[in-house]
């Protein structure tokens, strides 16, 4: 699902309102349908003037990936999650100039519908439509899986929705070799808490990334420097994936 509002009806002013995607078995379609339905239509970043919904048969058998472990940081502050994430980025072995850039789309007004891919080393960045970004799409949690995390999120008290994709999401990208790290700031105004994603240290939760009622927020993938970028989007917008 995608929703965006078109000011002035132009699609060169598309804003991005809100995207999720996801694998589901046929029977759950039509329920589904209507839960993205209500999430495109009162969302916090505004009233779309355009709601898009695909649905596609997935013909390849979907891989099976581990979930990464996760963590919660203390962080009262984004000038302090700026700080926690260079260093972490740092240990990671990304070079400076692509944390600087990392951090240009992060908090850039102008929100893509997806995310940046970064090279490690010169910094450059290189997804082919700088407007839209790479969506990671096909992936779906085993339900045995999915009703043991659903559990864990609610003892915890956390919104087991957003966290729930966003690690699913975060656990198939970290998975392909070329990704070393991803950072994501939600451009929903109202969730402040963010994340770093890694093989090395899992999805690590960093509260207090923005202030509340900001409307920017991104994504960006940290690529190896020589990783080919049509390879990495066939895996990201087209392997089906489950998570368990
Ligand atoms: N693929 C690539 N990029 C995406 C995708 C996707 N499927 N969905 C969203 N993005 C990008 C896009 O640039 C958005 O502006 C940005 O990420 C933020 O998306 O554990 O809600 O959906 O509590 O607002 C993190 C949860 C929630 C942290 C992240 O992101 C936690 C969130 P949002
Ligand atoms: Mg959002």
């Amino acid at each position: 699902m995608r929703a965006a509002k078109m000011s002035g009806g132009t699609k060169k002013n598309e804003m991005h309102i809100s995207g999720a995607e996801g694998i589901y078995n046929w029977t759950d379609i039509s329920t589904v349908i209507s839960s993205y339905t209500k999430r495109a239509l009162s969302h916090s970043r505004g009233k779309p003037d355009k709601v898009v919904i695909t649905i596609e048969k997935i013909f390849q058998k979907p891989k099976k990936i581990n979930l990464l472990p996760v963590t919660t940081l203390k962080c009262s502050s984004p000038t302090e999650a700026k700080e926690i994430l260079a260093g972490r980025l740092s240990d990671l072995g990304i070079f400076k100039p692509a944390i600087k850039n990392a951090f240009k789309v992060l908090v850039s007004k102008k929100t893509m519908r997806g995310a940046s891919l970064i090279r490690i080393e010169s910094g450059k960045r290189v997804e082919p439509d700088k407007m839209r970004g790479v969506r990671v799409s096909r992936f779906g949690m085993e339900k045995s899986a999915d009703r043991k995390l659903v559990q864990r999120l609610s003892l915890v008290k956390l919104d087991a929705t957003t966290v729930k994709e966003a690690l699913m999401l975060a656990s198939k990208a970290s998975a392909y070799p070329d990704v070393i790290a991803e950072v994501c700031i939600s451009d929903d105004p109202d969730y402040t808490t963010g994340y770093i994603a890694s093989k090395k240290f899992g999805y690590v939760r960093i509260p207090n990334i923005k202030k509340p009622g900001k409307m920017y927020g991104g994504r960006v993938f940290f690529i190896k420097e020589d990783s080919s970028v049509s390879r990495l989007m066939e895996y990201f917008e087209k392997v089906p994936v489950i998570l368990y």
